[in-house]
Formats: C-alpha cells, structure tokens, sequence
C-alpha cells in the first residue's frame, strides 16, 4: 500500500488509552535515532509490520539533535503514534506525541531516580506530550547490555520473582502508568514468561516488555503471559517478526 503524507488531525488516540484499551496485544518497532537513515524512512514504515501500533524512538545515548531530526521526518510519512523512550532528557522534543517518563526504580542510581527527571522539567512544561509515567525495570537477559553501562545500574537477576513483583508494586504503588520490563536491547533471552504471569497476576497496571524479543514464537509468549505491549528492536529485520503473532 503506498504510505500517504500525513493528514492534519485533531484526534489523535492518546498511547496511554490504547495501553488501557481492551484492544488485542500491542506491538511498537524502537527506533535508535544513531542508527537510523533518515533516508531511508518511507521504506522502513512500509515495511513495518501492519499490526505495529507506536514507534518508539530513544537509545542509551544518543547525539545531540539527532531525535528531534527523526520525530520530524517519520512525522511526515505515518500517523502511528511516536513516542519517546529516551535515555536521558536531552532526547525529549516536543514533536513527537508523547514520553514515556522512565523512572528506573531497579537501581539505585539517584541520576535515573529523579536527577533525569528534573532536568527534563524546563522541556516538558509547555509541552503538549502525552507524558507518561513509568516504571523502569531491568532484568537480567544474559549479557550486560548498554542501559545498564549507562545507568550504571544492575539488571536484577531473572530467578529473583519476589524481588521483581515488589519492584513492579512498588512502581504501581508510586502512582506509574505501566511497568516496563526490560532485558536490554540485544538481550540473549528475553524476559520470562514466568515472570511476566507472576506480575501480570498481581498488577492492575499494563506491562510493556522489550528487549531480545526475536521471532514470533517469542511475541505469543510474552503476549500469553500477560504483556500487554512488546517492544521491538534488533529483530525488525528478520522476516519471521513480520507475522502477526
Ligand atoms: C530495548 O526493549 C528494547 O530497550 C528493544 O530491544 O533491540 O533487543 O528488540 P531489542
């Protein structure tokens, strides 16, 4: 199907009411603007999978400008929501349709407790970004991945239930939209299913799960375990994500 410009709409679907959403399970394709052609933008959103419902855009780290450069293009070639998962509050830009406002509350590091949080205040107070808030958790998904380096924090380890659903409580506690489960992009193993029915059984909150997810086999697993969006990345090239799972 040929993609269209974008037409000028007035309606758009807030991404926290299709988290909500009684909707079947949701997908998103992560975008690292570092990494991404801009070039190439129209044959990327064809090739997209047609059940993607968000693009994410963000990375660990990523240069200065490079994000908004991206929002602005993708803007022009789809509707699909854009939504900032950002490494740090130098990627957030008002282009884009919302922010998930991570808080990585299975580490300690004050600087991605509430430091980060801060300094994205002056970018986000005459904002029109859905701002979303949400609990950022890290698991353990075989090798050290680069949020960690990043955050310098520690993955928790998979095998830990009870340390990751109070962590994902707490998060629920705290007043955050969802819980992002999170094994690190590239991960060797994706989150367990096993974790993500023990969470799912507990919280009222949707969970998003990203992170080594790489064929469909491992999409209907996570989505039978209770995820209610997954997030993909590495995998967008390999032909067997583009079946619906
Ligand atoms: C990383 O969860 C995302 O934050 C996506 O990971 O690149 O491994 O799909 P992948």
């Amino acid at each position: 199907m040929p993609l269209k410009m974008k037409k000028e709409t007035t309606n758009k679907t807030k991404f926290t009411s299709l988290l909500t959403s009684n909707s079947s399970p949701l997908t998103s394709v992560l975008i690292d603007p570092d990494c991404f052609d801009l070039r190439e933008t129209e044959s990327f959103l064809a090739k997209l999978p047609f059940h993607a419902s968000s693009i994410f855009v963000g990375g660990s780290q990523v240069k200065k400008g490079a994000t908004q450069k991206l929002v602005r293009q993708l803007k022009l070639y789809t509707q699909l929501p854009i939504v900032l998962f950002p490494g740090d509050y130098s990627q957030i830009c008002s282009e884009a349709d919302a922010l998930l406002f991570l808080q990585l509350i299975s580490g300690d590091n004050p600087e991605y407790l509430i430091k980060q949080q801060i300094k994205a205040v002056p970018y986000l107070k005459n904002t029109t970004l859905e701002i979303i808030p949400v609990g950022y958790i890290l698991i353990d998904g075989g090798k050290t991945t680069s949020v960690e380096k990043t955050s310098q924090t520690k993955a928790l380890n998979p095998n830990d239930l009870e340390l990751i659903l109070h962590t994902a409580l707490a998060s629920q506690y705290l007043g955050h939209q969802c819980v992002y489960l999170e094994a690190g992009s590239g991960a060797k193993l994706p989150v367990s299913e096993k974790i993500i029915t023990t969470l799912a059984n507990h919280l009222d909150i949707p969970i998003i799960v990203g992170g080594g997810i790489k064929n469909s086999k491992a999409m209907q697993q996570a989505f039978h375990a209770g995820a209610k969006m997954l997030v993909i990345g590495n995998a967008l090239e390999k032909k067997e994500f583009f079946i619906r799972p």
